[in-house]
């Protein structure tokens, strides 16, 4: 506890502080991409991995296995149709027997030629029909899988200024939402997601929170923003943004993914472990934590040059690491300093958190619930690597678009 004027030292954080915070733990959830455990790349080369899945069971198979070792992903996103089977109900089950669930259904308007100009915003009524249409399949796969939330992501815009009128397109896209959100059931919830550039270079038409805010907002209760970190201007205060959607009530999930220059899609965490730690800072302030929340932390990554599956490991126990961390911001203490203005020691208490190493109690946590105290070493010597690649030869392994 802090008290006065006296600067926190680390040693203000003890054990017991540590255990309490540990406990929050249990209610961490976090949703691993099936596209992660298929081979990507840039448009440059996609590198073939041995051992790579060729069928969404084989993805699911090596979900299960994440999830297995860390207890940290019960639930898998699928992206249609990328994902497609026959039956949904039948696939679910199949997840289930794996011991995790089918989550999030990404639709996916942005791999057809139809859509070279658009999709939800195309001037052609013809184009936008299908792209509808589109999304209301994906409505009917969620009843089957049980899934909650429907992700869109579009890659909609335009590349020269002129070349379309954007307040039209932009009139377009809240029209083909609303039709796609009065096709929800009871239960399930719209995502949208914003992206600030690529693959248009000029103007994207849902670019950043706002547009996704203001479009949501207009649809209704059952509707929320997706943000995806690797999707802002560098520099972008994300937090700012977390903070602020979760005070309208309208954060709905996260991609979470690590970028150095662009939309890398990167392990999270590894390019900027302090900034995921302020994010779930944020989400624990603003009461996004927990599986009551209505809030989803999603993985939306990409493995091109490491293995995949350590790659996902690596990710989640990423995020726990850092929520972890999160938990341990003395928070009495830290609204005391802010309120007595001593900006020095508002942030040791904030750094104090951060800066320790929660490892060793991680893997204490681990062990006291039947987990491996080390899953990364656990995968390496658990022999399913070799098996995999053994058993997954011919065939066409999956991949980014595919
Ligand atoms: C777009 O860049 C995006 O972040 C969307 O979430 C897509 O669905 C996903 O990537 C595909 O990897
Ligand atoms: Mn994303």
């Amino acid at each position: 506890m802090f008290h006065g004027l006296i600067r926190p030292t680390l040693e203000s954080i003890k054990m017991t502080d540590v255990a309490e915070a540990l406990t929050r733990l249990d209610e961490l959830a976090i949703e691993v991409p099936s596209w992660a455990y298929g081979n990507s790349g840039t448009r440059f080369k996609v590198f073939g991995t041995p051992g790579t899945p060729r069928t969404v069971q084989e993805k699911l198979a090596d979900a299960a296995k994440v999830h297995e070792l860390t207890g940290l992903a019960p639930t898998v996103a699928l992206h249609i149709p990328w994902d497609k089977v026959d039956d949904y109900s039948a696939l679910r089950a199949y997840a289930e027997d794996l011991g995790v669930g089918l989550g999030t259904i990404n639709s996916n308007t942005f791999q057809d030629d139809q859509y070279k100009y658009g999709s939800l915003t195309s001037l052609d009524a013809a184009v936008r029909r299908q792209a509808v249409d589109h999304h209301l399949e994906c409505i009917d796969i969620m009843h089957a899988t049980g899934s909650k939330d429907l992700k869109i992501w579009l890659a909609d815009g335009t590349n020269y200024p002129g070349q379309d009128d954007m307040r039209g397109r932009q009139d377009r896209l809240a029209e083909s939402l609303r039709e796609i959100y009065a096709g929800l059931g009871e239960n399930q919830r719209l995502v949208l997601e914003y992206k600030f550039f690529e693959p248009a270079f000029y103007h994207t038409d849902v670019p950043d929170w706002g547009t996704s805010y203001t479009q949501t907002l207009a649809l209704g209760e059952k509707a929320f923003v997706c943000l995806d970190t690797g999707h802002h201007a560098p520099g972008t205060n994300i937090e700012f943004i977390v903070m602020q959607l979760l005070r309208l009530g309208k954060l709905g999930s996260f991609d979470f993914n690590s970028r150095f220059y662009a939309d890398d899609d990167l392990i999270v965490g590894a390019a900027d472990p302090f900034q995921l730690f302020r994010i779930m800072y944020e989400v624990i302030r603003g009461g996004g934590f927990g599986k009551e929340s209505g809030v989803a932390l999603m993985l939306d990554q990409c493995h091109n040059l490491e293995e995949k599956i350590p790659g996902q490991i690596r990710s989640v126990l990423n995020v726990q690491e850092m929520t972890a961390r999160a938990l341990l911001v003395d928070s009495d203490a830290l609204a005391e300093a802010q309120r007595e203005g001593d900006v020095l020691a508002a942030n040791g208490i904030f750094s104090d958190a951060f800066y320790t190493d929660v490892r060793p109690a991680l893997a204490q946590w681990r062990e006291s619930r039947g987990l491996p105290a080390d899953p990364m070493n656990a995968y390496k010597v658990s022999g399913y690597q070799k098996k995999i690649n053994g058993d997954r030869v011919g065939g066409q392994q999956a991949g980014w678009g595919a």
